[in-house]
């Protein structure tokens, strides 16, 4: 019985510090946010003395490069992506995305659900600036290298 009664004092404790961090979360204000992104490749390669090529392929679409052994035997595997992959601003934040272009020649690019189009360069920084006045999650996608190069753009409701 007096288990029974600690058990529940405690989850009571637990619910109202969830209830508070949720309390606080939804006071923060709107501000503006300056994220600044990359658009990169790594990459891992190695001997096929050391590891064998793998035997399936790769999904297609761009984003996944699988390059067989060459004359000496390396064979290396990369990714298109977003780094960082997963942005998360509050609704009705200011954002600016400051991108610089690494890896890829260019990555004509979309934030769905927001429509917003940019293009990304090489060695070129893109300012993507918006109003995140919709909640949701919604995809930060590049058209050339699906699937790796999908983020996300987290918008916390009010
Ligand atoms: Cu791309």
């Amino acid at each position: 019985m007096k288990m029974k009664l600690v058990l529940a004092v405690v989850m009571l404790g637990v619910i109202a510090a969830l209830l508070g961090a949720c309390a606080q979360s939804s006071a923060i204000p709107a501000t503006k946010r300056h994220i600044t992104m990359t658009a990169v490749e790594p990459k891992g390669g190695v001997n096929v003395s050391q590891e064998a090529f793998p035997k399936d392929a790769l999904p297609g679409g761009g984003g996944y490069l699988l390059k067989a052994p060459d004359k000496d035997g390396r064979w290396e595997v990369s990714a298109y992506r977003w780094d960082p992959n997963q942005i998360i601003v509050n609704q009705g934040d200011e954002v600016t995305l400051e991108i610089l272009g690494i890896n890829g020649a260019e990555h004509p690019s979309v934030i769905e659900g927001y429509n917003i189009n940019f293009n990304v360069k090489r060695g070129q920084v893109t300012k993507v600036t918006f109003k995140a006045d919709k909640a949701g999650v919604f995809k930060v996608t590049c058209g050339t290298h699906q699937p790796s190069m999908v983020g996300e753009l987290i918008v916390m409701p009010r």
